[in-house]
């Protein structure tokens, strides 16, 4: 039998589907629609959530035999992600246009006869796919845009907005637990599945990020390509100084979603600048940088592209690439002014 203590501990927490409907409220002209697509979300999280906790023992592992957009392998859970996300947006009918890491071009969800979705929402299904098979946390990224006034044919130019227009972004990490992270502009809040009720239960409302860190995240197997001002700043953190908390710590899962949720509660930079392998960066701005980018400011962080406010790109393209510099506010502050030359190692 489930100890009394513990049942009130479970409804002690609002659910996320609760949480969503009071800050509906909070807005006067609300017609509920973005609730609604915020649930559809949620609902396909929980559903690629219940595929991943199957992998391996069902067959998800493994590639599709498909080279993605990105000219990488897809792999089989990436598809079936993608699937759930489209499928439940598509159900809900909120939303207008999709653009997902795993389809070339933006997915029209309108149809003649059904004229109301007003959401474009873009998202990276599953980040960090290649992780799956070696039981590391991988995640699903998201940003949502609303259709600009008076736009009546819905093409990607529609989405091509910048960051700051995003009316919300999130993410899922599918780690040691499955946590739903999500802003609207008002704060950031975290929400746990309980595998038991299968529910979203705030367990991290509004998220503050430290404004300074002892973790920074890169592949540094790529140090050969980082321009001068990267490697003097990775050495700076490196040197070891009895006063300022120095040498930091790495930490890099190569999944960012993972890397960012831990570096956003814990304190952290996560860096992954341009390369000769990925001369713009091998991170992409409509469906990567763009919400975690939000998520972080909303927090309290920043995120630079390492000259430039990544929410003021204006973007070209939907499978952009970007650099990405992004995580506690001084953090990011020092690995600029580094790339800019005006910092050096200590004596
Ligand atoms: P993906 O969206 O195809 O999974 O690729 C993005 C991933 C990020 O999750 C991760 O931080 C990065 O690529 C890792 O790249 P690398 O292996 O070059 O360090
Ligand atoms: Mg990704």
């Amino acid at each position: 039998m489930q100890p009394e203590g513990k049942l009130e501990e479970i409804g002690a927490f609002k659910t996320l589907e609760q949480f969503i409907i009071e800050r509906q409220f909070t807005v006067e002209s609300s017609t509920g629609a973005f609730s609604r697509l915020l649930r559809d979300i949620s609902v396909a999280a929980k559903l690629v959530n219940w595929h991943m906790r199957r992998a391996g023992i069902v067959d998800v592992f493994g590639s599709t035999g498909e080279i993605n957009v990105q000219g990488e392998v897809q792999a089989v859970m990436d598809a079936l992600a993608h699937k759930e996300f489209v499928r439940a947006l598509r159900r809900g009918g909120e939303c207008c246009l999709i653009g997902s890491e795993e389809h070339s071009e933006a997915i029209p969800m309108r149809t003649a006869d059904d004229n109301e979705g007003k959401y474009i929402v873009l998202l990276d299904p599953l980040d960090g796919s290649s992780n799956i098979e070696v039981n590391v946390s991988v995640g699903t990224i998201f940003s949502i845009y609303q259709l600009p006034e008076g736009v009546k044919e819905v093409t990607l130019d529609a989405a091509l907005q910048p960051g700051i227009l995003q009316v919300g972004a999130g993410y899922v990490v599918y780690g040691s637990s499955t946590i739903l992270v999500y802003t609207t502009g008002d704060g950031v809040n975290g929400f746990t599945l309980d595998p038991s009720i299968g529910e979203f239960l705030l367990t991290h409302p509004d998220i503050r990020t430290p404004e300074d860190g002892n973790m920074y995240s890169v592949n540094e197997g790529n140090y050969e390509s980082f321009d001068i001002g990267l490697k003097k700043h990775i050495k700076w953190m490196q040197q070891e100084r009895a006063d300022d908390g120095r040498p930091l710590s790495t930490r890099y899962i190569g999944s960012f979603v993972a890397d960012f949720h831990r570096n956003l509660l814990k304190g952290g930079l996560y860096m992954y600048p341009a390369t000769h392998k990925s001369p713009e960066g091998k991170l992409r701005l409509m469906y990567e940088a763009n919400p975690l980018a939000y998520i972080v400011e909303q927090a309290g962080g920043l995120a630079s592209t390492g000259s430039q406010r990544i929410l003021e790109v204006k973007p070209t393209k939907l499978h952009q690439r970007i650099a990405v510099y992004i995580g506690s506010r001084k953090m990011v502050e020092t690995a600029e002014a580094f790339l800019r030359g005006e910092r050096d190692l200590d004596p």
